[in-house]
């Protein structure tokens, strides 16, 4: 059960956790029309430091583009303002904020251009999204039954809650039977992604990862692991990834807002080389950990500190 915090941001104004509440026919329970982002804010040890804002928030607006959705009263920055001010608000140290648009109360059908759109972020604590040991002992999973979402079914670049459907599907699926999680492959039978992450092996020290037209998510993660990797000399390849590939792989991982970098050690009960996390998925965490933690610089402005004057880095 979700731990309450103190207040909730609702199209501009704070207002009390319990008193964020919708009418039953709002357009979006009936029709998936909601657009949301999940974020991690950090405990560091120059305070509270949101993790790369500008590019969720940039995701957030690109999301209500795809879906004409974007005829909001605010700005980036006025978005960015409120994650700031509701992590200082509620006194967060560590948190996940999660703003979402959605079309509200108005017309009922499935066109309803004129329903006002209805802008929230929540916050709250959230732990290991795979379970407290999966970021050092690794996740079993499977390849899930269900296919990803068309390229010409719902785009996967939007991050909308109608997609989350399908994730439930393959999560479920996973689950029930014994899994912490599905990989999905898309229409044509290729790698995807999981039901809330984006998937990367490793072979020969190479690290490879879906594209974006194998109707995967954007990830945030995604984009600070490749560029982190990079850094460090490793090569990153983003191509069509076959399914045996992930059998015979050295390494997979998933990473994720909520996932962080969680490494995989079977898939579909095949060990993943050794079947535990191996050394490119550890050298990755920790680089990721170090910024998180202000042990390296943040070389590219990725941390909003909540506390800071500056704290929007450009
Ligand atoms: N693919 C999907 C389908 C997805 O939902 C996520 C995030 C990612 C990839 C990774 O994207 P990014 O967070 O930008 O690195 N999933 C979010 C939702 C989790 C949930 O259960 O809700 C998350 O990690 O916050």
């Amino acid at each position: 059960m979700i731990k309450a915090t103190d207040k909730i941001w609702h199209n501009g104004t704070m207002i009390p956790w319990d008193e964020a509440r919708v009418h039953v026919l709002t357009h979006a329970l009936h029709y998936g029309t909601s657009v949301f982002e999940g974020i991690r804010c950090y405990d560091t040890p120059e305070g509270p430091a949101i993790f790369r804002a500008r590019e969720h928030v940039r995701r957030f607006f690109d999301s209500c583009k795809v879906y004409r959705m974007n005829e909001f009263a605010f700005e980036q920055e006025d978005l960015l303002d409120a994650l700031r001010e509701l992590v200082r608000i509620n006194n967060m140290a560590a948190c996940y904020l999660r703003p979402i648009a959605f079309r509200g109360y108005g017309e009922v059908g499935v066109l309803a251009l004129k329903n006002p759109i209805e802008t929230y972020i929540a916050c709250w604590e959230w732990g290991k999204y795979l379970g407290p040991e999966a970021i050092e002992k690794g996740v079993d999973v499977c390849v899930s039954s269900w296919t990803r979402l068309a390229p010409n079914t719902l785009p996967a670049m939007a991050k909308v809650a109608a997609n989350y459907m399908n994730s439930q599907l393959i999560k479920m699926e996973a689950v029930l039977n014994g899994y912490s999680e599905g990989i999905a492959l898309d229409a044509s039978g290729y790698v995807s992604e999981g039901s809330g992450e984006n998937v990367f092996l490793v072979r020969d020290g190479k690290v490879y990862t879906p594209p974006l037209g194998n109707s995967v998510l954007p990830g945030i993660t995604r984009d600070s692991v490749i560029q982190l990797g990079r850094d460090l000399g490793i090569q990153f390849v983003e191509q069509v990834v076959p399914r045996e590939l992930l059998y015979i792989a050295d390494e997979v991982f998933f990473t994720g807002t909520a996932a962080e970098i969680t490494p995989i050690r079977s898939v579909d009960k095949i060990p993943v080389g050794n079947g535990g996390r191996g050394p490119v998925t550890h050298q990755l965490q920790k680089e990721f950990e170090a910024i998180l933690t202000c042990q390296t610089p943040d070389r590219y402005g990725w941390l909003t500190f909540v506390n800071s004057p500056k704290a929007v880095p450009a």
